[in-house]
């Protein structure tokens, strides 16, 4: 007998499902002809909308997309859900993933993204699946912290910078461990930002976005925001799955950064997405005094908050996916200018709706 044996054919299990990546992960590989499990938490309210358009009635013939409730904090359920489900692919998508949030809750933080990386990778074992599933680790730039090079690729030193970049630490190298010690196929992506018209409200770019339709709709008077002159590497997470997929189908288990190549201010992302509705942004003041002013009305429509200032910041981040293109053929399809684009319009069309909701900001 080989140690080769054939993974559980075109199914998958996605941990985060009900986040921003794991809905988008989980139509592609609907579209690819997967069976999806994915795992949701219990939640006092609904919690599912980013994958409603795709969940069927499991009692329907044909249903191939199925949710079950589970967490990473609990070992049991994580064995319990690998076991029924035989999953020839699990991604682990879900995390505690705010990084300003994890300086309120590190201990959470590191519970979900450290040793639920762990539990998972565990379950694995203790199920005795290691020659027959492979194993997705949502990995980050934000690794990279206080950047020693630029850009940022597969062998630049991590000097995590938060509470989450360090659980993610922890979780990416306990990913390696496992590859090494036990020949799991086990895989980091070290993705660097991506977004997209589902991004969670509180990130900076969908923040900015909310931001400026509501203005337009008279719904809002102005955006609050923190440190304008961080950069990000900012892709659109429809790209971002595809290459999540690419780096289980490879031959060897290895890791691989996805990044666009190409870093923007915030202040960048602020003034792109006002002219999506026609304003044109003008900067004045310094500091914490900065505003943005309306060029046609001199009305002041961003402000600077200390409050979103991160006890410590990651200024810059910028990567460089030539692995990732050279041996995986993968790479990103949509501008920054066309991601900002979409996203607006897609603020607009909800604040237009009449269902707006105004949320706790971050
Ligand atoms: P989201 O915050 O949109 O989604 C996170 C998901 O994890 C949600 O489904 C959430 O459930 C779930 N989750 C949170 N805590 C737990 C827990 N204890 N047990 C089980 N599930 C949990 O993140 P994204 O979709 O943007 O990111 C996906 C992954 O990729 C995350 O691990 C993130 O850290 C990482 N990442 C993201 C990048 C990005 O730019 N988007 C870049 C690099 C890495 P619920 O819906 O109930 O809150
Ligand atoms: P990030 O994303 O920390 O890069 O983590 P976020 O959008 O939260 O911040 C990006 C940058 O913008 C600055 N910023 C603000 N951020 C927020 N949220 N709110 C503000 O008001 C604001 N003002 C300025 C931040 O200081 C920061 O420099 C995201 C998450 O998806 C992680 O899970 C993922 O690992 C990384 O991207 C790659």
């Amino acid at each position: 007998m080989t140690d080769k044996v054939a993974r559980a054919d075109k199914v998958a299990l996605i941990t985060g499902v009900t986040g921003q990546d794991g809905a988008y992960l989980a139509q592609l590989l609907l579209d690819k002809g997967y069976i999806v499990h994915g795992v949701k938490r219990r939640s006092s309210s609904f919690n599912t909308e980013r994958v409603d358009d795709i969940y069927v009635d499991p009692h329907e013939a044909g249903a191939r997309f199925f949710l079950h409730y589970g967490d990473l904090t609990d070992a049991t359920n994580l064995i319990r859900l690998v076991q029924e489900t035989q999953p020839g692919e699990i991604y682990n998508l879900g995390a505690q993933s705010h990084v300003q949030v994890s300086f309120e809750t590190p201990e959470y933080t590191a519970n979900a993204d450290a040793l639920g990386t762990l539990r998972l990778l565990e379950a694995i074992r203790i199920l005795g699946l290691e020659k027959s599933v492979r194993f997705y680790q949502a990995s980050t730039s934000e690794l990279y912290g206080k950047v020693a090079e630029t850009p940022q690729h597969e062998n630049t030193p991590f000097r995590p910078r938060s509470p989450y970049a360090a659980a993610k630490l922890y979780a990416y190298w306990i990913t390696v461990n496992y590859r090494q010690a036990y020949g799991l196929f086990a895989a980091n992506g070290i993705l660097f930002n991506h977004e997209g018209p589902t991004r969670g409200e509180t990130f900076v770019t969908r923040k900015i976005t909310r931001a400026v339709a509501a203005i337009h709709h008279g719904l809002q008077d102005a955006l609050y925001l923190g440190n304008l002159d961080a950069r990000r590497d900012w892709g659109h997470a429809r790209d971002y799955v595809e290459g999540m997929w690419r780096i289980l189908q490879h031959d060897e288990p290895d890791d691989f950064v996805l990044a666009t190549g190409d870093a923007h201010s915030v202040r960048e992302f602020v003034e792109l997405a006002f002219t999506e509705t026609g304003r044109t942004i003008r900067w004045q003041g310094e500091g914490v005094d900065e505003v943005g002013v309306d060029q046609a009305s001199g009305t002041v429509l961003v402000r600077v908050d200390p409050r979103y200032f991160r006890p410590t910041e990651v200024d810059a981040l910028v990567g460089d996916a030539s692995k990732a293109r050279s041996r995986l053929g993968w790479s990103t399809t949509v501008t920054f200018r066309d991601l900002v684009a979409e996203m607006v319009k897609a603020d607009l069309a909800r604040a237009a709706g009449g269902t707006w909701r105004n949320g706790h900001s971050t």
